[in-house]
């Protein structure tokens, strides 16, 4: 291999940029990364990724190399990263690997608005046209990775050089963190990674100032007078706070505009616990899984406020005018993303802004009439009066109802807990029974909503916020997927409590079939305990929820990873928990 240069490797970071004869690409593309804050990168070594694995030896005191599992495992460790610390989260991996398996996180981080960064590599050998095996550079008979990873990245580059290498990272960590987040991916050719950036040749690398992002969009001053009045002088209006205000972690701001404005606030899916369940002015989550009574409010609003969401047709019942309506109801919406204001929806008023920034100008400014404030409380009063816990969450039953385990988890689990969900009906139940108790610690696949993405969100939630145990849930097919995230939570331990729901079935595909057209949906009796076990952690079946909740107690006393498996009823259906919409065409 031409100019791998490794002795260069041991010289001090901060002696990059003025060396006569150049940095190797992977120490200056890791530079690059430290200065960010990034503090780990997910990956499996492969092809000239191992480049990049070298070049972070450089800054190990700052950023910390995780071997993963497989790229599946680290592509969405990657995404629970950017979505903790909004920073980007970095996998990086060999070209066809990092694509095809990665293609699973950097797709829900894009659909969900995370900020990501893959980076990845061409196998090229210098003699691309000729399609080496492993060849990923698009030519003739090789596989186009440039288009693959251009259908789930807001932003893609090609590098040829060092130079275009580094500074291509820097561009990427701004285009993942600037407007709406999203994943970015950088991919090299042989001579990008293999050489030394160099000074005297161009693009001329900066370092710091390219890393850092431009500055939050501020809201214009008339805007925000504009949301005030509206807010104090509406009968009925009903905040939809969406994902933004995970990204924008305003979380205390958004506690504190519902209270001052008197005004009800409702979730979509992916803000699911960014206000709590007990919260006063709470309304419920939307989705087809959400919540009745968050659908009633929003039916009688007269004027919307939503902040940081699209309105996907997930959230609004496939845009069923029962609820939303622009010719009924009055529409504002603020997002950081100006191409996002009016895309679902005609607005009102469309504010282009940073949520925090926003939020900071606007709690100060409202406020509302006496009368009119106890006028909205008697309504979310009386919607939320009409909303009863079924029997089935308090009663006693072996298999176990998946209703009944998510009270268990209510009564056991800590407030603070953090906990991610994965696909399936146990997330269903999960979504709609479990309480959120602290804002900003339920995290879900709100994107893609894949199979296998709880498990090894839940790990890197553990090395994030080391010393916190986190909670996975999934189901039996989810966790099928899931088995070599044990491995990781053994050689890191994590103290992560992975919670299989087994049913022994894809249950919400059966939920599609019923019984005349049950097919392809069975799954073996598996003992995932042993399979725990075999891994050198601890592992647990129980069958009714007493023992469930031991189980979780022995796991809350516990350092180190535990499996909980614990026997569902195969019974419950998804659609007890589906809203009904008996007023729409
Ligand atoms: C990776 C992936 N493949 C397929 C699907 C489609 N799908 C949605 S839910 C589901 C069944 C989930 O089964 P399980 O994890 O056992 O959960 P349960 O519904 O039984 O609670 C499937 C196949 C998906 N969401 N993700
Ligand atoms: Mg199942």
């Amino acid at each position: 291999m031409p100019g791998t240069g490794s002795a260069a490797h041991d010289r001090p970071a901060h002696s990059w940029g003025r060396m006569s004869d150049g940095t190797p690409a992977g120490v200056a593309i890791a530079e690059v990364l430290a200065d960010a804050g990034i503090t780990h990168v997910f990956g499996v070594p492969g092809g000239y990724s191992i480049k990049v694995f070298d070049g972070l030896r450089a800054v190990a005191d700052r950023v910390q190399s995780v071997r993963a599992a497989h790229e599946h495992q680290a592509s969405v460790m990657a995404d629970m990263y950017g979505r903790l610390t909004g920073r980007p989260g970095v996998f990086t991996g060999q070209g066809p690997f990092a694509a095809s398996s990665g293609g699973f996180g950097l797709m829900e981080g894009y659909l969900s608005g995370t900020p990501m960064l893959v980076l990845t590599e061409m196998t090229d050998h210098g003699i691309p046209q000729h399609a080496p095996t492993q060849g990923t550079t698009g030519d003739y008979g090789s596989v186009d990775l440039p288009r693959i990873l251009s259908g789930m990245t807001k932003y893609m580059s090609v590098a040829t050089t060092p130079n275009e290498a580094v500074h291509a990272v820097e561009l990427a960590i701004h285009h993942a963190t600037s407007g709406r987040p999203g994943p970015t991916a950088v991919l090299f050719r042989l001579d990008a990674i293999f050489r030394r950036a160099d000074d005297a040749r161009h693009p001329r690398l900066y370092r710091r100032s390219r890393v850092a992002s431009a500055a939050l969009p501020r809201p214009d001053a008339s805007a925000v007078a504009d949301l005030a009045d509206l807010l104090a002088t509406t009968k009925r209006p009903v905040i939809v706070a969406g994902n933004g205000i995970h990204q924008a972690k305003a979380y205390d701001q958004l506690d504190a505009l519902a209270r001052r404005a008197a005004v009800p606030v409702v979730t979509t899916a992916k803000a699911r616990g960014v206000i709590t369940d007990d919260h006063p002015w709470a309304g419920g989550p939307l989705s087809p899984f959400g919540w009745q009574g968050a659908f009633e409010l929003l039916a009688r609003a007269d004027a919307v406020v939503v902040l940081g969401s699209r309105l996907n047709p997930h959230d609004t019942l496939v845009e069923s005018p029962t609820w939303l309506d622009a010719d009924r109801q009055r529409i504002v919406q603020v997002d950081i993303e100006a191409a996002n204001l009016g895309v679902s929806f005609p607005v009102e008023l469309g504010v282009h802004a940073d949520l925090g920034a926003l939020l900071s100008e606007l709690v100060p400014a409202v406020g509302v009439d006496e009368d009119l404030a106890a006028d909205r409380w008697a309504d979310l009063a009386d919607i939320k009066s009409r909303s009863e816990d079924p029997p089935v969450l308090h009663e006693s039953a072996s298999p176990v109802p998946p209703q009944r385990v998510m009270q268990v988890l209510n009564d056991v689990w800590p407030s603070d807990g953090r906990i991610t969900l994965d696909a399936g009906n146990n997330r269903i139940f999960a979504y709609h029974y479990l309480k959120a108790r602290t804002p900003g610690r339920l995290h879900l696949p709100g994107g893609h909503l894949g199979m296998g993405w709880g498990p090894p969100a839940a790990l890197a939630a553990a090395m994030v916020h080391r010393g916190e145990r986190v909670l996975s849930i999934s189901g039996d097919g989810g966790f099928l997927m899931s088995l070599h995230n044990l491995a990781t939570a053994v050689e890191h331990s994590l103290p992560v409590t992975f919670l299989v729901l087994n049913n022994q079935m894809l249950g919400n595909v059966y939920d599609f079939q019923g019984p005349d057209r049950r097919t392809a949906v069975d799954i073996d009796d598996h003992d995932f305990a042993a399979v725990a076990r075999a891994f050198h952690m601890d592992g647990h079946r129980v069958d009714d929820d007493a023992a469930l909740a031991d189980a979780l107690a022995s796991s809350l006393a516990s350092d180190g990873p535990a499996l909980i498996e614990v026997s569902t009823d195969p019974d419950q259906s998804s659609d007890l928990v589906r809203v009904r919409d008996s007023r729409s065409p």
